[in-house]
């Protein structure tokens, strides 16, 4: 057994950036599959490891803890590669912030399951996809633009950071989930995706690579 347990689900963007982080920094861990469809993350059980009832938890250092951007401050705190995920010098590392918290707290949530079936109940298919559609541009825009001004190689800078593994599972959810127009929309982005769906810390955490992937 590894000294790190992620609770994961396939699908799951937010589980999905530290699938990233754990492979690029080289770290063992064991999945605990929560299967969010058939609604397991309600589970009694599950509740006592997220109070939120949503992956991602991981367990480690003897302690569990929940909310991808707080894990991934920890993982790069207490398991530094070197060059850092978090740039050392102070204005970078608040760039690459900066893009992680567009996605983490200005996109994602507005694409979450409970969200959008909401908006489906009430407006139908379309009303769904057209918020899809303008709350992920919203956000992936205000990312593009600092990608365009800091980027290099990847989002900020040559190195691979936290800004990347929170950007590719977001523009992975754009492309895949909901077949949006990712290029046309934004071009820096595109190209970026383009990059990192190339590396090989990405490639084994996407959705199709992983055990609970439906038909894996
Ligand atoms: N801010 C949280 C968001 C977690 C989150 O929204 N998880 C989604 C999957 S990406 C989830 O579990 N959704 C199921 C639900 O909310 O019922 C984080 O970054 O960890």
């Amino acid at each position: 057994m590894s000294e790190i347990e992620l609770y994961s689900y396939f699908a799951s963007s937010c589980t999905f950036r530290l699938r990233i982080m754990l492979n690029y920094k080289g770290l063992e861990y064991d999945m605990k599959y929560v299967n969010l469809k058939a609604k397991e993350n309600f589970d009694e059980n599950f509740s006592k490891v997220n109070s939120m009832n949503q992956v991602p938890s991981i367990r480690l250092d003897g302690i569990t803890m929940s909310q991808s951007m707080v894990i991934a401050e920890y993982l790069e705190e207490t398991r530094q590669t070197e060059p850092p995920m978090l740039p050392k010098d102070p204005k970078t590392r608040a760039i690459v912030r900066e893009i992680a918290e567009i996605i983490n707290s200005g996109t994602q949530p507005n694409q979450n399951l409970g969200l959008i079936n909401r908006i489906e109940e009430l407006g139908g298919a379309d009303a769904k996809m057209a918020w899809v559609e303008k709350a992920l541009f919203r956000g992936l825009k205000a990312a593009e633009v600092l990608v365009e001004k800091y980027g290099g190689k990847y989002a900020v800078g040559d190195d691979l950071t936290i800004a990347d593994a929170f950007l590719y599972p977001q523009l992975y959810s754009a492309a895949v989930r909901f077949g949006l127009d990712v290029e046309k929309n934004c071009p820096i982005l595109h190209r970026l995706y383009k990059t990192l769906s190339e590396h090989p810390a990405v490639i084994a955490a996407s959705p199709g690579q992983q055990k609970d992937f439906p038909g894996a």
